[in-house]
């Protein structure tokens, strides 16, 4: 924890009277625990700040919080905080580029040109609420939470952890996690992260009956437009069911692709060792070493993608 440009961090949150907080895309649990719970912190610990949520809200993480999608009144005097998202492109709502100062939070590796002003990026973090969790232990004296916050931070956590599956080791983390969770109910966190629809179950026999595995250890689906319909999802939502496959033995990488409408097709990838975001980005994506996604043009470029990431687990 760099505790200097944390305090730097608040020192701008002083200042500003208006402040939009910004995620990415298609959200997850930990931008919206992230966005949520700074949100809760900034309205608890000053007073006269108005901040808003931005980007579309998704229903199915009202559990979490809810967004509030303005239009900025006077954006030369708000300050844009920029959470869980490298790439400017991947900002839901690109207002914060008409912003007075952009600060970028974030624990993905940035593959493209810096757009903002104060950056507390790094990628040892597990979540990016980790990382907001931090602000907040850092600066005890000036920052408050309330139970609602600490909620969604803590329902960050546990998203981008896989409830603490994906840590190598969760020492650290675990050590932190009593200061916000001593009287929350974890239950009904987890009942509604985690509950499926019935589509979902359904299309898990799909899964397990159709995928496929290359010779260096690439565990694949390719899902095409006609039965993601058929199942009634949405191809992202196919493809993000992309860790059905994480424990089936002998393999290096598991990756979904589930085309959508317009024929793009979207791609997760997942690895237990040989890095996948290098090969995700090199064909228009992104994301964290071991879990990467992409929106790719055609099948074929799919075909090229497969073999990138077999000669990838076959050197590596
Ligand atoms: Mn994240």
């Amino acid at each position: 924890m760099d505790k200097k440009l944390i305090d730097e961090i608040v020192k701008k949150i002083e200042e500003y009277k208006e402040i939009a907080i910004y995620r990415h895309v298609m959200p997850d649990p930990d931008s919206y625990g992230s966005s949520n719970g700074l949100k809760d912190i900034i309205l608890n610990s000053f007073k006269d700040k108005n901040v808003y949520l931005m980007g579309e809200h998704s229903d199915r993480l009202s559990y979490i919080g809810e967004t509030d999608n303005v239009k900025l009144k006077d954006p030369k005097n708000t300050l844009a905080i920029v959470l869980d998202v490298s790439n400017a492109e991947r900002v839901d709502d690109q207002s914060f580029l008409d912003c007075d100062y952009i600060i970028k939070i974030d624990h993905h590796k940035p593959f493209t040109e810096p757009f903002e002003n104060l950056i507390f990026v790094d990628t040892n973090y597990s979540s990016c609420s980790e990382m907001i969790l931090d602000i907040l232990l850092n600066s005890t004296k000036e920052l408050k939470i309330s139970k609602k916050g600490r909620e969604a931070l803590y329902a960050g956590i546990i998203g981008d952890t896989g409830r603490f599956l994906y840590l190598d080791n969760p020492t650290s983390l675990l050590e932190k996690l009593p200061k916000i969770t001593f009287d929350i109910e974890a239950k009904p966190i987890y009942r509604e992260m985690y509950k499926k629809k019935k589509e979902e179950l359904q299309v898990l026999g799909y899964i397990y009956g159709n995928f496929k595995i290359t010779q260096n250890g690439v565990a694949y689906l390719k899902v095409p437009y006609e039965t993601v319909k058929e199942f009634n999802l949405e191809p992202i939502q196919v493809a993000r069911m992309v860790n059905s496959l994480a424990d089936l033995e002998n393999i290096k990488n598991w990756v979904f692709f589930a085309e959508k409408e317009n024929g793009e097709i979207f791609g997760e990838f997942r690895s237990n060792g040989p890095v996948v975001n290098d090969i995700a980005f090199k064909y228009g994506g992104g994301g964290h070493a071991l879990a990467a996604g992409a929106t790719i043009k055609d099948w074929d470029t799919v075909s090229k993608m497969l073999e990138d990431f077999d000669t990838n687990c076959k050197n590596n």
